[in-house]
């Protein structure tokens, strides 16, 4: 017998939108429970204190020095990194900071690990978007973004934006957008993003943090970087993408789930490098597609022919 007033993993949803929440929190200390709530009801916590130290803030500074290769929207110099901990250990010590993973642990009822991390050297102008498009999960919303202020962000220097509340909306793919399921149809997602924005008034927040503050954002949280007033500005920053064990990873921007293309995500866990396996129903997601494939069942069942496959 299921005990969902005791057990979080009684119900494949994350602890912090269970609908056994008041129960299930018993056992977290009070300010476990208001740092549950304010994700629930605002999609995204600032960590007070200081999550990262100053030596490993400094140290992931230093060693990315010069070592920026990607160029964001509006610069012309290399600015971004993608996945640095493959090369920087000071970059995985940010991605797995015990403070960061046990806040995640405690929201979500499951253990989290990095699967991917994102050095900023300046501010990134990116369009208002929610992670579940990029990197989503089954049970659904099992994944969650940590950004990390590696200095004190100033207000010019383009600040990471949050859209509170957001996380409520539902989680647009690209056929609720209408939009193909293809990596280059990101700016028509952009644009329906902001068209809905806009449709609901929703108002982004600038987050200034101090170097070594840290903010955890809900997988559907909106989110993106504001306007650079002041190019010559940095804003050194780390984003670490999490999931949590025991689901599927898949990408919904080039996934048709209804008929059974699922594009799913090869998970390395940051740090150990270990591939995640992906797991449905605690099962490696490989021994289900054996047999008739998805879309050949459904079409089975929908014409009568379901029994016997
Ligand atoms: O740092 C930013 O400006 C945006 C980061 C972001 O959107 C992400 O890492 O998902």
């Amino acid at each position: 017998m299921k005990n969902y007033h005791q057990d979080p993993r009684a119900l494949n949803v994350p602890r912090y939108l269970s609908p056994f929440f008041e129960s299930l929190s018993r056992s977290l200390t009070d300010a476990d429970r208001e740092l549950s709530e304010a994700y629930r009801d605002h999609g995204y916590v600032v960590l007070d204190v200081p999550v990262i130290d100053t030596d490993t803030v400094d140290r992931v500074v230093s060693e990315l020095d010069g070592r920026y290769d990607d160029v964001q929207t509006g610069h012309d110099t290399p600015n971004r990194k993608l996945d640095a901990w493959r090369e920087s250990e000071a970059v995985v010590e940010v991605a797995n900071a015990p403070s960061v993973l046990r806040a995640l642990e405690v929201l979500y009822g499951r253990r989290a690990f990095p699967f991917q991390t994102l050095n900023f050297l300046v501010g990134t102008e990116q369009g208002a978007h929610s992670d579940t498009v990029h990197f989503h999960s089954i049970p659904h919303r099992f994944m969650a973004g940590v950004w990390v202020a590696l200095e004190d962000i100033h207000p010019d220097s383009g600040p990471l934006v949050v859209y509170p509340g957001s996380h409520k909306l539902p989680c647009y793919d690209p056929f609720d957008l209408a939009i193909e399921a293809k990596w280059e149809a990101h700016h028509e997602y952009e644009a329906a993003i902001e068209a809905i924005v806009g449709a609901f008034g929703l108002e982004p927040r600038p987050l200034t943090l101090k170097r070594g503050q840290a903010v955890i954002w809900e997988a559907n949280l909106l989110h993106g970087g504001s306007m650079v007033r002041d190019t010559t500005r940095t804003r050194l920053s780390q984003a670490t993408h999490y999931y949590f064990e025991d689901c599927t990873y898949y990408q919904p921007a080039v996934s048709e789930p209804f008929v059974g293309r699922l594009s799913l995500k090869r998970v390395e866990a940051v740090g150990s490098g270990r591939v995640v396996p992906n797991l449905y129903r605690g099962r490696p997601v490989e021994e289900w597609s054996k047999g008739p494939s998805g879309l050949r069942r459904m079409l089975a069942r929908f014409t009568g022919g379901g029994r016997g496959e």
